[in-house]
């Protein structure tokens, strides 16, 4: 069986890694449409080597369509999605519109993919700095149990999308020609202040909330806690930009509920499914984002117990945050809704 699919945001940097994961996975696709805003419709693409014209989307744009991968921002998600179900689509959300919508499940399908059977016609794609520690961090909840989580985020710039690719290039080649380039885009685009991303670290992704914590620490928190069904699990993060083109990387601190060593937690993670282990100190081989670009798999490495506490251990985390991030873990959730018979 072949189905009619959508991407919503089809010129975006997570559009183009999801047509592109499609081609590679051989989805079965009866008729692609790419749909996007009206400002970027008209823009020729292609699937398998055919062209197709980039349609604005409306909500008749989801006639006809099974699966709507919308990846647009969250307003077009919140105007659009609902209308994309009523005309019979399931929706897969890689924006934050209806992530923590209790009748939305949010799926990382090594972690949680019973949870797609609950799905009303909208499935939420987490976000990327999230999916990538929860990978990692399932098998070992699945084997000693987890107790507290403290992550602290190295995080690409293509998270903040095409813009922020362009701001860090043209930053790096005005620093080194000794010329004057008022920052844009970072940290967020409409901020009151931007600052250079260019050979600095900015601690802020996303806007402030009340709390001190930005949206991205909170989304990884409480994203966390509804993806591995833990909502008593101890977690905090912090969220910082680097200027690195792709790749997100995690420093992950956890507490386990049972002692095991670092060869026994390094087995574990060995044959889980997603994970590559690559830790090696010997060989000085560990996990890095240049290296993690274009794999659909999560690195991790540098796996250390705690010096002080033996229920401690320290984790290297690192994935390619437009595929297993958004656009792979998007396409890996159709994959499934297929193969569970639930589409
Ligand atoms: C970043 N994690 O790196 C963000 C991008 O909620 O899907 C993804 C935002 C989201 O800037």
């Amino acid at each position: 069986q072949a189905y009619v699919v959508a991407v919503v945001g089809a010129t975006g940097a997570v559009g183009q890694q999801m047509i592109s994961t499609l081609e590679k996975r051989n989805f079965p696709v009866k008729e692609i449409r790419f749909l996007s805003s009206k400002r970027s419709a008209g823009t020729v693409l292609s699937y398998n080597g055919e062209s197709v014209t980039v349609q604005e989307a409306t909500p008749d744009s989801f006639e006809g369509v099974d699966i709507a991968l919308f990846s647009a921002g969250g307003s077009v998600t919140k105007e659009l999605a609902h209308e994309a179900v009523k005309r019979g689509a399931i929706v897969v959300d890689n924006t934050s519109a209806f992530r923590m919508d209790p009748e939305v499940p949010l799926v990382v399908p090594e972690v949680n993919e019973k949870d797609l059977f609950e799905h009303k016609g909208i499935i939420a794609n987490p976000n990327c700095s999230t999916i990538q520690m929860v990978v990692a961090l399932e098998p070992i909840r699945q084997t000693i149990g987890l107790k507290k989580v403290i992550v602290s985020t190295y995080q690409a710039v293509s998270g903040a999308g095409v813009t922020a690719i362009e701001a860090l290039k043209d930053q790096a080649q005005a620093f080194l020609n000794n010329e004057e380039l008022a920052p844009s885009v970072l940290p967020v685009k409409s901020g009151e202040k931007h600052y250079q991303i260019a050979f600095n670290a900015i601690p802020q992704i996303d806007v402030f909330t009340e709390n001190g914590y930005t949206y991205e620490e909170m989304k990884m928190i409480n994203e966390t806690k509804k993806i591995m069904h833990l909502p008593e699990l101890e977690i905090s993060a912090t969220c910082v930009r680097l200027p690195v083109i792709s790749g997100h990387s995690e420093s992950v601190y956890i507490e386990v509920e049972k002692e095991m060593t670092v060869e026994e937690l390094q087995n574990l993670l060995k044959d889980a499914p997603g994970i590559v282990l690559q830790d090696d100190p010997s060989q000085q081989l560990y996990p890095m984002p240049f290296y993690s670009i274009g794999s659909n798999d999560v690195f991790v490495g540098r796996i250390r117990k705690d010096l002080d506490n033996p229920l401690g251990f320290h984790l290297w985390v690192v994935s390619d945050n437009l595929l297993k991030g958004a656009a792979w873990n998007s396409v890996q959730i159709a994959e499934r809704l297929i193969a569970l018979n639930i589409i």
